[in-house]
């Protein structure tokens, strides 16, 4: 996710520089810039926003590239959930869930597709992302838990058992 973020003000910082540059050319290059996917998916100005990105193009590849989210307790917080899985089986949510519930989260979860594979009355759930289909970038806005240790999971089926991380707040 830091790539992301070095990727944008770079483009931004090179279409800076062209901007005092020859008129024609510095627009020109300018717009090729702003339309690349890395600066289009991810904004630089949201201080308050962690991104997660899911990768893997198989069930057995599959993962989120952050394993542990630390963040202060009681605090707004957004997290984008990017999808850079190539296979069109690989859609996929993240769910911020009480420690040791990724089993009983993701069972519970399956018959609700509409809500995204959560059970909206899941009292093990703390927050939870819409499903991200692949290519896509989606976010969501909570306020932390209470400090202590929670985990995260993928509850789309059959993947919380190799998506997790940790989520701790404090
Ligand atoms: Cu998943």
């Amino acid at each position: 996710m830091t790539n992301h973020i070095t990727l944008s003000v770079l483009a931004l910082s090179l279409i800076a520089c062209n901007g005092g540059q020859k008129d024609g050319f510095g627009s020109a290059e300018s717009q090729e810039l702003s339309t690349t996917p890395v600066t289009a998916t991810i904004p630089v100005d949201q201080s308050d926003t962690i991104y997660v990105v899911a990768t893997g193009a198989n069930m057995s590849e599959m993962r989120f590239d952050t394993k542990r989210i630390k963040v202060p307790a009681g605090k707004e917080l957004t997290i984008a959930l990017e999808n850079q899985s190539t296979d069109a089986t690989m859609p996929h949510n993240i769910a911020f869930i009480q420690e040791g519930t990724a089993n009983e989260v993701g069972q519970g979860g399956l018959s609700f597709k509409e809500n995204g594979y959560v059970n909206p009355d899941d009292k093990n759930v703390i927050a939870h992302s819409p499903v991200v289909q692949i290519g896509e970038t989606k976010y969501f806005t909570f306020t932390t838990p209470a400090a202590g240790d929670y985990a995260f999971i993928c509850s789309y089926p059959g993947h919380w058992g190799m998506m997790k991380g940790k989520f701790i707040t404090e």
